[in-house]
């Protein structure tokens, strides 16, 4: 089953959004199989945002993530990837479609509410840098039978 990484970034805690997100992946039919409030530290902050580290909002990026606790999750079911991706909506809120995380609660590109996962190898990466292998968990099949 495909698994990513997404995190209600330090807006989305502060505005108290988590309970709104996670019931949207809920509602749609995909399974949580990790979670965690977290502070990030600087350097696990630049590792994960690390293809972005010649851009000029680099600095601003590592510093808005590490100014207050996120909400880490690992999210499983078919596509969640890309769907997960949809669901969040544009990356700079003014061009989100309503309907979407960032179209319904965000207003600018610094502070866009979600992170989630761009690709497969992406996801692995994130995965890997936020979470051991046994924080995270396994469902029974039988759950599944209503969704698939
Ligand atoms: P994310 O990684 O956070 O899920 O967002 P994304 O894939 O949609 O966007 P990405 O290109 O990976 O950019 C990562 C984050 O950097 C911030 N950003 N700021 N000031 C700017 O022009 C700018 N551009 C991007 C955003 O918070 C974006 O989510
Ligand atoms: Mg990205």
């Amino acid at each position: 089953m495909e698994r990513t990484y997404l995190m209600v970034k330090p807006d989305g805690v502060q505005r108290n959004l988590i309970g709104d997100i996670v019931s949207r992946f809920e509602k749609k039919g995909f399974q949580l199989v990790g979670a965690k409030l977290m502070n990030v530290s600087k350097a696990t902050a630049e590792e994960h945002y690390a293809e972005h580290k010649e851009r000029p909002f680099f600095g601003e990026l590592v510093d808005f993530i590490t100014s207050g606790p996120v909400f880490a999750m690992v999210w499983q079911g078919e596509n969640v990837i890309a769907t997960a991706r949809q669901m969040m909506g544009a990356t700079n809120p003014k061009d989100a479609l309503p309907g979407t995380i960032r179209g319904d609660f965000g207003v600018t590109v610094g502070k866009n509410i979600i992170h989630g996962s761009d690709s497969p190898e992406s996801a692995q990466r994130e995965i890997g840098i936020f979470f051991k292998e046994e924080e995270l968990t396994e469902y029974s099949k039988s759950m599944n039978d209503w969704i698939y």
